[in-house]
């Protein structure tokens, strides 16, 4: 019988030791931990990340610890996080299928095989705060993807398929009312990760917190403005107390294109520890935001020649991520509506498909307008709070940086102040290249 060992922050020499009588690992990568070599890769905020490579294989290991790693052991955060990524992780793993294939139905998004879309799990081990996991490869982060200047082929349409049917299937259009009640009241023990994003997304890039920076002087003056711009501040706001009140669906939470591995081939979403009940809008804004921010970065990476194609690949990216999860959500919406919302016995069962087909038109617009504002605030955050992206942070010149960050300041801003005037994807877009060729 396998022993329960208690907590301790594992390292590349403990953890052969450590975790060499756990089974599931064992039997994926072969016993004999003489030969495992064991590297620690993580690049993020939070957590430890191994990948164990042993005689018959490799596994992922990633272990919480019990502070932000960013920070240091200043700022504790509990270890149950693990357990809410566990679960978040199991749930999109059965949501993220595809749904019934309905003869003649117009989307196309029918699919022929759809391989798992979120890694493997092979072990968790709650009292570690450790879970076991396929090793991706030779699957890249696509944020370092889209950095390199590469073009993912699949990205916008597995990426929408993956929203829309997790935060479809999460929600009380789909679930049971009780089951959705019971995993509501579980996920809100992730207090302390919600508060991360309460804090870090829509209140503290408005003032001057105590852990923001921005890494370039050049923009002082803007900050200070956008700091004074009372519209930006009361909507920014307005869009926290979306966020923290509208328990609509179980988030991925940190859906960031840093949460994204990727083949050309394949997609995989990771890394969804900061899952909790939010509005659908949100995991849709925070991804839309992250393809945003690449295209102002682009002009930082034109050391090995022009962006021009990268740049437009990316807005198409972003329009069709946008069509594919419209198209799919309202796949869901006419196929899977079983939950307690929009009842099919007000409507289709009445012959009143007009009535579901209006009601849909409107929670679509809803998400469409609350997409917007997340996606403006998510882009204010990463250039002016603590958690910063590569795609800025990687370009050495420092008038380059401080260019592309001020056009997406402005882009951000026009995002979360105008949400409920922009009517088109491609008004919008039209609007990033202008911004972007000033
Ligand atoms: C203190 S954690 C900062 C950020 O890192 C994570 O990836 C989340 O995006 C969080 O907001
Ligand atoms: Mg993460």
């Amino acid at each position: 019988m396998t022993k329960t060992l208690s907590f301790e922050a594992l390292s590349a020499e403990t953890l052969p030791q450590r975790l060499g009588n756990t089974e599931p690992l064992a039997s994926r990568i072969g016993a004999d931990t003489s030969c495992w070599k064991v590297r620690e890769v993580g690049d993020g905020n939070l957590n430890l990340v191994f990948i164990v490579e042993g005689a018959e294989g490799a596994a992922v290991v990633k272990q919480a610890l019990p502070y932000v790693r960013l920070v240091g052991d200043s700022w504790p955060l509990p270890l149950k996080r693990s357990f809410f990524e566990y679960h978040a992780l199991t749930r999109q793993k059965a949501r993220a299928i595809p749904g019934k294939v309905v003869t003649g139905f117009p989307s196309g998004m029918a699919e022929k095989k759809t391989g798992a879309i979120v890694p493997e799990i092979y072990h968790f081990d709650e009292a570690q705060a450790l879970i076991v996991m396929e090793y991706l490869s030779p699957h890249i982060i696509l944020r370092k993807a889209l950095i390199d200047g590469r073009q993912l082929p699949k990205i916008a349409r597995d990426l929408g398929l993956f929203m829309a049917r997790t935060l479809f299937r999460g929600s009380d259009l789909h679930m049971k009312a009780r089951d959705r009640k019971e995993d509501l009241a579980l996920f809100a023990d992730n207090a302390e990760l919600c508060d991360i994003t309460e804090n870090l997304v829509f209140t503290d890039p408005y003032f001057a917190a105590p852990m923001n920076r921005h890494t370039s002087p050049q923009l002082d003056g803007l900050v200070a403005e956008l700091r004074a711009d009372r519209d930006l501040k009361v909507e920014a706001q307005r869009l926290k107390h979306l966020f923290a009140a509208n328990a609509e669906t179980l988030l991925h939470g940190d859906l960031h294109t840093g949460s994204i591995m990727v083949t050309d081939g394949e997609t995989r979403v990771i890394d969804p520890e900061f899952a909790v009940y939010g509005p659908i809008a949100f995991d849709v804004g925070m991804a839309l935001a992250n393809f945003w921010m690449s295209f102002f970065s682009q002009r930082g990476h034109e050391n090995a020649g022009s962006r021009d194609a990268m740049r437009a690949y990316l807005l198409g990216v972003v329009a069709e991520t946008w069509s594919v999860f419209r198209t799919e959500f309202a796949h869901l919406w006419r196929t899977e509506r079983t939950g307690m919302l929009y009842h099919r016995s007000l409507f289709e069962e009445q012959g009143d498909t007009f009535g579901s087909e209006q009601a849909l038109d409107r929670f679509l617009h809803s998400i469409w307008t609350d997409m917007l504002g997340f996606a403006g605030v998510e882009i204010h955050r990463r250039i002016l709070g603590l958690a910063h992206n590569a795609d800025f942070e990687t370009i050495e010149n420092e008038d380059l940086r401080a260019g592309c960050e001020a056009k997406a300041l402005k882009f951000g801003r026009h995002l979360a102040v105008n949400r409920h005037t922009i009517h088109s994807l491609d008004e919008i877009n039209a609007l990033a290249e202008l911004i972007e060729r000033e």
